[in-house]
C-alpha cells in the first residue's frame, strides 16, 4: 500500500501530512499513517510540536464512507488514532484547510490547537448519511463549543464556516496565508508551552449545568420532525446526552459506540449511505451503447448563456445561471414581462443579501451580469440558450426555429420542458446533435436536481458540456432517454393516478397525504399538487386530447380515468394560486392547507352519481397502491434504457420529488426494504383487483429480477 502519511520537518516542527486525494478520507492505510508518523515524530528528539494537515485541497474530509461495513473497524480504529494524537508526549497543532467533516472535525479535536484558514469550512454531516459522529465526536464537541451549539451541529448535519468556528470556540484561530506555514508558524510559538490541560477528553462540558432544559428543547424540536423522519439525529441526541449524564468520558464513549453500532446496522444508515454514492455515480454517464460516457466525452466551454422567457422557471433559471458567475441574456417578447422578469431577478438577489449569503458588491455583480433583452438577434454569440417558454409543442417549435437562425453554429439549444418530446423539437433545427432537454425544477434557483434528456441525436459533446454545466451551476444533472414525462414525472403519473382512485374509492385527500408524509415525504401528494397548481396538469391533458367533449368520465383511451382533478379546475379550484384546491388556504398564495367541507362535497358527489360504494382503506394499501406502481414504472425506465442504472432514479427522486434519503429512493427500497418477489406479487393482486388500470402489469425486468431475488 502506498504512504497515506508522511512525516518532514521544518526546524524543530514535525509535519504529519495525509495524501489520500482526492477528499483525504480517513481510509485504513491514513489511520496507519497518521498514527506511524505521530509515533515517529514523538521519538525523534529533533521534534519539539507536530502539525497536523491534509494534503491539495483539503483536510481530511471524514471516514471513509465506501468502508462502511468492511474495513472500517480495521485496527488501528479512527477512535484509537484520536487517542494516539492527544496523548503524544508533544503539542499537536491541526492546520484546517478545505473541509474538516465528521472524522476530520474529530480529528481535529484530539489535537490540542487548532488553527483554521479563513476560506475553510466544517461540520458534522453524520446524520446525513444515518450514523452519528462516533469517535468521540458526540463526547469531544461539547467539550469546546457550547452545548446548544453542539446538539444543533451534529442533529442537522449543517456545515459551517471558519469566522462561525471560531466565534463558536471551536477552533483558536483563523489564518489566511499558506496553511502549513501559518501552522508551522504557530506551533513554533507553542512549542515549549504547557499543553497537557489542552486535551478536550478531559474537559467540562460547556453549558452543562442547564442541560436539562437544552435537551427537552432539543428533544421536543427533534420530535416534531421524527414522524416518517430519519431516526439518526434523535440517536445523535441520545448520543451527546451521555456526554452529561455517563459518569465519565469512557463510559460517555462506551454509550456512543452501543448508538452507533444500532444505527450502523440499521436499514437506514445504509440506504443514506447509498444515497451519498449514488448521488455522485449520476455525473458518471453513459449512452446505452456503452460507447460514449463520461471518461471518453469532453465538454465544451459554456462562457456566456441565455434563457428564452422571463416567467417564474426562465428567471429562476436565469438567477442561477448568474449565480455561478455566467453573464446572461433574458429575452422576452413584451417589455411589459421583461420588467416583471427582471423585476423578479432583483427580488431573489435582494433576498440572498437579506440573508446575507452575498455581500451588495456581489450583488452588483450579478445586476451587471444580467442582460434583459426584447431581441432574439441577441443570441447570436452566446454559448447555451434554455428556453423556458410555455409547455406547448408548437410554441417551442417556434421558438427551436427561431434559436437554430439565430445562434452560432456552436451553441447548445436547450429546453426547460418537464414533458415533452425532444426529438420532435429538434425536427425543426438543422442542428438535431445541439439539441438537449434540461428540465430544473421549481423553484429553479433552489432545487438542486436538472433532468437532462438526450434526444436520439444529441451529441456526446452537447451530453458533456450539458452535465458539466450543471455541476457548475450547483445541480445534480441526471442524464435519461426521451419519453413522456422522463423518468420523474413519468413516475408521478402512476402515482398520482392511484391518488386520485383512492380517493374515489374512500380516502379523504388529507388521509392518503397523511400516510404519504409518515412514509416520510415532506408534503403529501394532494399538497403537493395544489402547490404546483392543478391548472397545469389539466392544460397538459387537455393538449394530450384527454379532456374534451364526449369522453366517457371514467374511462378514457382503454383504461380507467379518474377525473378528480379536472372537478377541481372546472370548479375554480386551482391550489393555492387560487386559495383552494384539494385543501383550503384561506387566502390567494395562502400556504397552511386546511381540510376543506368543499371539496369532500365534490368527491362525495361525484361517488354518489357514480354509485361508487366508498369503503375504508387501510393505509397498508393506500401506501402499496401509491408507490408500487411507480416502482413498476421505475423498471419499465430501466428496461427501455431510459435509464441506465437504479442510481438515476433513485436520485431523481429524492433531489427533486422528496422521496424520504434513509429509504434510498424507490429502486433502492423496492430492492432492500420491501423485496422484489414481495412487490410483484402486490401488483399481481391489484392487477386481479383492477383490471382496468394498465399499470398494474409487472414489468418484464421486475419480474426476472424478482424470480432471481426469490431463488435466493
Ligand atoms: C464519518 O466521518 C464517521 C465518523 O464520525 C465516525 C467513524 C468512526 N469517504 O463530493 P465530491 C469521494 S462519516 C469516501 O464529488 P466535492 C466521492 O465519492 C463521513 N469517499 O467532491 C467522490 O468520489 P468519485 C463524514 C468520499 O468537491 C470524490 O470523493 N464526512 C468521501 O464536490 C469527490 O467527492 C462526510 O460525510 C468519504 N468521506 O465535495 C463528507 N467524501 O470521484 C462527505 C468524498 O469516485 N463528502 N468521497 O465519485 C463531502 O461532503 C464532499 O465530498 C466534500 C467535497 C464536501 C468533501
Amino acid at each position: 500500500m502506498t504512504t497515506m502519511a508522511e512525516l518532514t520537518r521544518r526546524g524543530i516542527i514535525g509535519i504529519v501530512k495525509v495524501k489520500h486525494p482526492p477528499v483525504n478520507a480517513l481510509s485504513y492505510g491514513v489511520r496507519k499513517g497518521i498514527t506511524e508518523c505521530m509515533k515517529k515524530a514523538e521519538s525523534d528528539p529533533a521534534i519539539q510540536a507536530v502539525v497536523l494537515c491534509g494534503d491539495g485541497r483539503t483536510f481530511p474530509a471524514g471516514a471513509d464512507i465506501s468502508e462502511f461495513g468492511g474495513k472500517f473497524a480495521e485496527g488501528p480504529d479512527l477512535r484509537s488514532v484520536l487517542v494516539t494524537i492527544e496523548n503524544l508526549r508533544k503539542p499537536v497543532v491541526a492546520a484546517i484547510h478545505g473541509t474538516a467533516l465528521g472524522g476530520g472535525l474529530e480529528v481535529a479535536l484530539s489535537c490540542h490547537y487548532r488553527l483554521m484558514h479563513t476560506t475553510a469550512r466544517t461540520g458534522f454531516p453524520e446524520v446525513a448519511l444515518g450514523i452519528l459522529p462516533a469517535a468521540t465526536g458526540t463526547q469531544r464537541f461539547p467539550r469546546v463549543t457550547h452545548l446548544a451549539n453542539a446538539i444543533e451541529m451534529i442533529t442537522s448535519g449543517r456545515h459551517i464556516t471558519a469566522k462561525e468556528a471560531h466565534s463558536k470556540g471551536i477552533v483558536d484561530k483563523l489564518v489566511s496565508g499558506d496553511i502549513i506555514q501559518e501552522g508551522v508558524t504557530f506551533a513554533n510559538d507553542i512549542a515549549s508551552k504547557p499543553y497537557r490541560h489542552l486535551m478536550v477528553s478531559t474537559k467540562p462540558v460547556i453549558g452543562a449545568e442547564n442541560a436539562q432544559q437544552i435537551f427537552d428543547e432539543a428533544r421536543k424540536r427533534l420530535a416534531s420532525r421524527a414522524v416518517g423522519g430519519p431516526i439518526a439525529p434523535m440517536m445523535c441526541l441520545k448520543a451527546i446526552e451521555g456526554a452529561v449524564k455517563m459518569p465519565t468520558f469512557e463510559k460517555g464513549i462506551q454509550h456512543e459506540a452501543d448508538l452507533m453500532y444500532l444505527l450502523m446496522t440499521s436499514g437506514q444508515a445504509r440506504a443514506q449511505q447509498y444515497a451519498f454514492f449514488a448521488e455522485r455515480a449520476v455525473s458518471k454517464w453513459e449512452l446505452p451503447d456503452g460507447a460514449t460516457n463520461s471518461r471518453n466525452t469532453k465538454p465544451k466551454a459554456v462562457k456566456t448563456a441565455a434563457v428564452i422567457g422571463a416567467g417564474t422557471m426562465g428567471t429562476g433559471i436565469a438567477m442561477t445561471l448568474l449565480s455561478r458567475g455566467i453573464p446572461t441574456i433574458l429575452i422576452e417578447q413584451d417589455q411589459k414581462f421583461l420588467d416583471r422578469g427582471v423585476a423578479a431577478i432583483g427580488k431573489l438577489i435582494a433576498y440572498q443579501v437579506n440573508k446575507k449569503r452575498i455581500s451588495n458588491e456581489q450583488a452588483q455583480k450579478l445586476h451587471t451580469l444580467l442582460k434583459p433583452s426584447l431581441h432574439y438577434a441577441d443570441l447570436k454569440d452566446v454559448d447555451i440558450v434554455i428556453e423556458a417558454v410555455f409547455e406547448n409543442m408548437d410554441i417551442k417549435k417556434t421558438v427551436f426555429r427561431k434559436m437554430d437562425a439565430l445562434c452560432k453554429p456552436s451553441a447548445i439549444l436547450a429546453s426547460n420542458t418537464s414533458n415533452l418530446n425532444i426529438d420532435e423539437m429538434a425536427t425543426v433545427t438543422k442542428r438535431p446533435g445541439s439539441v438537449i432537454g434540461m428540465h430544473f425544477f421549481a423553484p429553479a434557483n433552489v432545487m438542486r436536481l436538472l433532468e437532462n434528456i438526450r434526444g436520439r441525436q444529441t451529441s456526446g459533446e452537447t451530453i458533456a458540456t450539458v452535465m458539466d454545466l450543471s455541476k457548475r451551476i450547483g445541480k445534480v444533472g441526471v442524464l435519461v432517454g426521451n419519453c413522456y414525462g422522463f423518468v420523474g414525472n413519468r413516475m408521478l403519473h402512476m402515482y398520482g393516478a392511484e391518488a386520485s382512485f383512492l380517493i374515489e374509492e374512500g380516502c379523504l385527500p388529507h388521509e392518503v397525504d397523511q400516510c404519504i408524509k409518515v412514509f416520510g415525504f415532506p408534503m403529501g401528494f394532494f399538497q403537493v399538487a395544489d402547490l404546483s397548481g392543478l391548472d397545469i396538469g389539466y392544460k397538459a391533458r387537455k393538449g394530450l386530447g384527454l379532456i374534451g367533449k364526449g369522453l366517457p368520465e371514467r374511462f378514457r383511451f382503454g383504461q380507467r380515468y379518474s377525473p378528480i382533478s379536472d372537478i377541481m379546475v372546472e370548479n375554480g379550484r386551482l391550489g393555492q394560486k387560487s386559495g383552494k384546491g384539494y385543501y383550503n388556504y384561506g387566502k390567494i398564495g395562502g400556504r397552511v392547507p386546511e381540510r376543506d367541507p368543499e371539496t369532500e362535497e365534490l368527491i362525495l358527489n361525484f361517488c354518489k352519481k357514480h354509485n361508487i360504494q366508498r369503503r375504508r382503506i387501510a393505509p397498508q394499501e393506500v401506501m402499496e397502491r401509491c408507490l408500487y406502481p411507480l416502482i413498476n414504472e421505475g423498471f419499465k425506465i430501466l428496461q427501455e434504457k431510459i435509464a441506465t442504472k437504479d442510481e438515476e432514479i433513485d436520485t431523481i427522486w429524492m433531489t427533486g420529488y422528496g422521496w424520504p434519503r434513509h429509504t434510498g429512493g424507490p429502486m433502492y427500497y423496492a430492492r432492500n426494504f420491501v423485496g422484489l418477489p414481495k412487490i410483484y406479487e402486490r401488483l399481481l393482486y391489484y392487477k386481479a383487483q383492477f383490471p382496468d388500470s394498465k399499470h398494474w402489469e409487472p414489468c418484464e425486468l421486475l419480474r426476472k429480477e424478482a424470480m432471481q431475488q426469490a431463488k435466493l
